[in-house]
């Protein structure tokens, strides 16, 4: 067994431990970045596409701009299409300039990895058997294998970054969280084509057959999604089914959808999940490890990004000066934000998807609300200032 020392044992290579590493390197603060996958894996990763206008703020101030300002493709609107026409929201005319950026998360995840090899710290992919111990004490430990040698990490704090199904979280006992879970009755089926998107601004459809959203990637390749049942294997979607499917429910006057040949296809169930509170001693957990929201409002990775900003903050008070009242809020910091988007996540979701619905009830409510988003300003605007990004919350 090898033993090793560092301030900030960081568990995972998503956004959240990519970040906060390249946060605290900035900071003069050691670190350690301990990942299950392979490189490759991480850095292939199809998931989300939308960065709001603050995570964009921070990866340029960190550096992290020149590509995303080369390749990312800005926009400044969204239209929300129901009873088969389109409405545009102009976020930037209702939000005093701010925008959104698309630009695909395993292209921010490359752009971290070559970043922290810049850095020469150490950042170890396809570690094994990762455990905490002595998260409750002064003096937390990592184990875990790598290159079939065990290692123990002595650390000051932990940052557990680990996603959704990592070991951080379970590494808390039972009975100090509080735990809200909410699972829909549907899933998205996600494609990427390569196709020249059929659209300029993102589309969010709302249609008796279920929802979809047209979204892009590049000027050659096109990302779409399908509400579709969670449970349902991606086997029964031949792509000849798929592209059917996307005529229909992007359907409306004037428009024609691009078809191409569907290079990644998957399912992921929707949930909104949040613990609380996101500390437990020396252990902070982050981003998707501490909540997941339901893609429809596009904000999980921008919230990775928050959270880790705040600790980042935290971390170096408390480093440098030994003021711990940062550390200790936060998760009372986060979590205000956390609920927010929880909150826009669950709304957009619910305004867009179709549930059974016998009577039809719900159904009306949803075109109901689509009608006053799409006609009143200020409905647009608490619409467009959340989807850009809240600058306080
Ligand atoms: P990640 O990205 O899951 O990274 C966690 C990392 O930890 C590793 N890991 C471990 N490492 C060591 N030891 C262990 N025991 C470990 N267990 C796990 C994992 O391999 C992984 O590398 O979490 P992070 O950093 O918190 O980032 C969160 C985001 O990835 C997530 O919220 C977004 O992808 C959500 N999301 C979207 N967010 C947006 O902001 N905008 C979007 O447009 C958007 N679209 C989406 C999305 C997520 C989607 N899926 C697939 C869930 C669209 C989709 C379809
Ligand atoms: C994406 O491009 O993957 C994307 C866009 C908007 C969302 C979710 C995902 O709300």
């Amino acid at each position: 067994m090898s033993a090793e020392r560092t301030q900030v044992g960081i568990v995972g290579a998503g956004p959240a431990g990519l970040v906060l590493g390249q946060l605290l390197h900035e900071a003069g603060i050691d670190n350690v970045i301990l990942e299950a996958r392979p490189r490759e894996y991480v850095e292939q990763r199809v998931r989300a596409g939308v960065l709001e206008q603050g995570t964009v703020d921070l990866l340029r101030r960190m550096g992290l701009g020149e590509r995303l300002d080369r390749e990312g493709i800005v926009h400044h609107g969204i239209e929300l299409r129901f009873r088969h026409k389109g409405h545009r929201i102009a976020m930037s005319d209702l939000t005093g300039g701010r925008a959104i950026w698309i630009y695909g998360q395993q292209e921010v995840v490359k752009d971290l990895i070559n970043a922290r090899h810049d850095t020469g710290r150490p950042l170890l992919f396809e570690v094994d058997g990762v455990a905490l111990h002595g998260i409750d004490s002064d003096s937390p430990r990592i184990t875990y294998s790598h290159d079939g040698e065990d290692h123990e990490l002595a650390c000051d704090v932990i940052a557990g970054c680990d996603g959704f199904h990592g070991i951080s979280r379970p590494a808390i006992p039972e009975g100090a969280l509080s735990i809200y879970d909410h699972v829909y009755p549907f899933g998205w089926l996600g494609i990427l084509a390569r196709v020249a998107p059929s659209t300029e601004e993102l589309i969010y459809a709302n249609h008796e057959r279920g929802f979809a959203l047209h979204s892009l990637r590049s000027p050659e390749l096109s990302r779409l999604y399908i509400q579709c049942d969670p449970h349902d294997d991606i086997a029964n979607w031949p792509d000849e089914r798929i592209w059917e499917e996307m005529h229909r429910r992007f359907e409306a006057d004037g428009f024609t959808l691009n078809e191409g040949p569907i290079v990644e296809k998957g399912i992921t169930p929707m949930r909104s999940f949040v613990v609380e509170p996101m500390q437990y001693g020396r252990l902070y957990l982050a981003g998707d490890a501490a909540h997941i929201v339901p893609p429809t409002g596009a904000k999980g990775l921008n919230l990775a990004v928050h959270d880790v900003s705040v600790l980042a903050d935290a971390l170096v008070e408390w480093f440098g000066s030994g003021d711990g009242s940062k550390l200790e809020n936060y998760s009372a910091t986060c979590l205000r934000r956390v609920w927010r988007v929880q909150h826009f996540s669950w709304w957009m979701t619910s305004m867009l998807h179709r549930v059974s619905d016998v009577d039809g009830f719900e159904e009306h409510l949803q075109l109901a609300q689509l009608d006053y988003v799409t006609s009143s300003e200020a409905a647009a605007r608490t619409l467009a200032e959340n989807y850009v990004g809240l600058e306080r919350v």
